[in-house]
């Protein structure tokens, strides 16, 4: 009975105490994702060694952030509830437990990147709130006598409506009432947010974008040319999604600089903004993946903000931070040159949504995300690749990641049955430097077959393709391949991800019937 009970204390505790804390975060923080859960969880995802990411990664794919939140759920309730058992045993020696799990937590909290001082409250509150209801529990139970156990060393069951269970009830109203106002709030803030996105009207372009392919070359079930926001793919290191408000946003130019330069967003809606077609592709995408996606970005040129900063002769690298902490390394020249890389303020005719870096993020031309595309930036540091290094530099990952060369089929699906006659192979490739200037097609050991390329507005952008095949009843299996606009084919080697991006050919495997 009592240790059950205890447990119980221990996890109501931990629900009044991050209840507290969400509550204090509201006033404190406006929720900058430094409550005390998302900073342990923060502190936890960049601390892991990059084995035990990579696996973690394979086994979840991008389900790994809620793998990591139950993981977390679990032993943060384990810990509390083993804390609650022990205080019906030694309330000092829980009291000293929970006191050093709070100021441990504490210091997490206060060491990650966004935080300021103030955002340790919510913490300690929580802390304190739940340190005080695991005493007063302790307290009570301990007034009502040892709880009386048999020879057998069992608590006897018969015992009803003992001051212990008082106790307990106290325990639970305390929590309630402590829970209660966070819920709310929980579902009240994320809209907050939005609706302050959605009132915002962003400048129109001074330099559009190439209207989209007239039509969608592609079959039934391909996939669109251009990928709308809510289909985009999301991949970052952030827990909770970080909220940045535009009024208080800046960028600061920094580093090897001859002037340290600072954008407000007032100022950045005031430039000549361009519109670009742009393909982000994820490091991480296997062959014939969906970590890629195709938007048409609103932003400003970073090299019209780094020519006002003027890097210094030396300087190799911009080290782009986000607000949460994360940074990305990109050559200097990529910023530099004419492949329009932007600080982007708009998706596809809207503001970023926050998932995708509201209110500003880079989007560079050529290279995978990892090394340009940061979210909710804040900084942009002129260095060199010998000084500093991106986040996923020390995890394993290449300091250097130009998107390589690929292609995908998209229909037919692998494994799916098709009726034999004509059917259209379709997808996409993509080179989001050099374009592409063919994609062929074969079909089991066949010779290759150029398939029908759609218009290509931008070679920053992918292409898609059509093959139409006289399919034959039985098991086939078709592969594409892509060539990029200087000549070059993509490689057929099969090499994984790690380091700097999978290589080899897409195949589907189809049965005709
Ligand atoms: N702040 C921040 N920006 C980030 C990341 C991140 O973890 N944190 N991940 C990068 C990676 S690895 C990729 S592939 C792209 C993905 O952008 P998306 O989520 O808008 O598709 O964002 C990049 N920008
Ligand atoms: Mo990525």
């Amino acid at each position: 009975m009592s240790s059950r009970n205890g447990l119980a204390a221990g996890a109501l505790g931990l629900g009044a105490a991050a209840a507290l804390a969400w509550i204090v975060d509201g006033f404190t923080g406006a929720a900058r994702s430094v409550d005390p859960l998302a900073a342990v969880g923060g502190w936890v995802v960049d601390g892991v060694p990059p084995a035990v990411k990579a696996v973690a990664v394979n086994l979840f794919g991008t389900s790994d952030k809620i793998a990591l939140w139950c993981g977390l759920a679990l032993v943060v309730g384990v810990t509390f509830a083993g804390l609650g058992r022990l205080a019906a045993r030694a309330p000092r020696a829980a009291l000293v437990g929970a006191a050093a799990l709070v100021g441990a937590t504490a210091l997490i909290v206060d060491t990650r990147p966004q935080a300021t001082p103030i955002d340790i409250l919510p913490t300690l509150g929580g802390g304190a709130v739940w340190m005080v209801l695991l005493w007063g529990w302790a307290v009570d139970r301990r007034d009502a006598g040892p709880t009386p156990t048999t020879h057998e060393g069992r608590a006897p069951t018969t015992d009803r409506g003992t001051p212990d269970r008082r106790s307990m009830l106290r325990l639970v109203a305390g929590a309630a009432a402590v829970s209660a106002v966070p819920v709310g709030r929980a579902l009240s803030s994320g809209s907050s947010t939005q609706t302050a996105r959605a009132a915002l009207v962003l400048p129109s372009a001074a330099s559009t974008a190439p209207v989209a392919p007239a039509a969608d070359l592609a079959a039934a079930g391909a996939l669109p040319w251009q990928t709308p926001a809510t289909a985009f793919f999301r991949i970052d290191t952030a827990l909770r999604v970080p909220t940045v408000d535009p009024a208080t946003w800046s960028l600061r130019v920094t580093g090897e600089v001859e002037r340290e330069v600072v954008l407000t967003w007032a100022e950045l809606l005031r430039k000549p903004l361009v519109e670009r077609w742009v393909t982000l592709a994820c490091v991480s995408n296997e062959v014939g993946g969906d970590l890629v996606g195709n938007a048409r970005w609103l932003g400003w040129p970073v090299r019209e903000l780094l020519a006002q900063a003027k890097p210094r002769s030396g300087a190799d690298m911009v080290l782009s931070r986000s607000v949460d902490g994360w940074t990305a390394g990109t050559p200097l020249t990529a910023l530099t040159d004419g492949r329009d890389a932007l600080l982007a303020i708009g998706m596809n005719g809207d503001p970023l949504p926050a998932k995708h870096g509201f209110p500003v993020r880079l989007v560079v031309p050529g290279l995978y995300g990892y090394v340009s595309a940061t979210k909710w930036v804040t900084e942009l540091k002129v260095t060199r690749f010998e000084q500093d290094q991106g986040y996923w530099t020390p995890r394993g990952w290449s300091p250097f990641g130009p998107v390589k060369t690929a292609s995908r089929i998209d229909v037919p699906r692998s494994g799916h049955e098709v009726t034999a006659g004509m059917v259209a192979v379709a997808g996409v490739a993509w080179d989001t430097g050099r374009g592409i200037r063919a994609v062929d097609v074969r079909v089991d050991d066949g010779p290759w077959r150029s398939a029908r390329l759609g218009e290509e507005p931008a070679t920053s952008a992918w292409r898609q393709w059509v093959y139409p095949w006289e399919a034959m009843p039985g098991s086939h299996t078709i592969t594409v391949r892509a060539q990029d606009g200087t000549g070059q084919w993509q490689a057929a080697e099969v090499r994984p991800s790690d380091p700097d991006g999978a290589t080899g050919l897409h195949t589907v495997t189809v049965r005709v019937v």
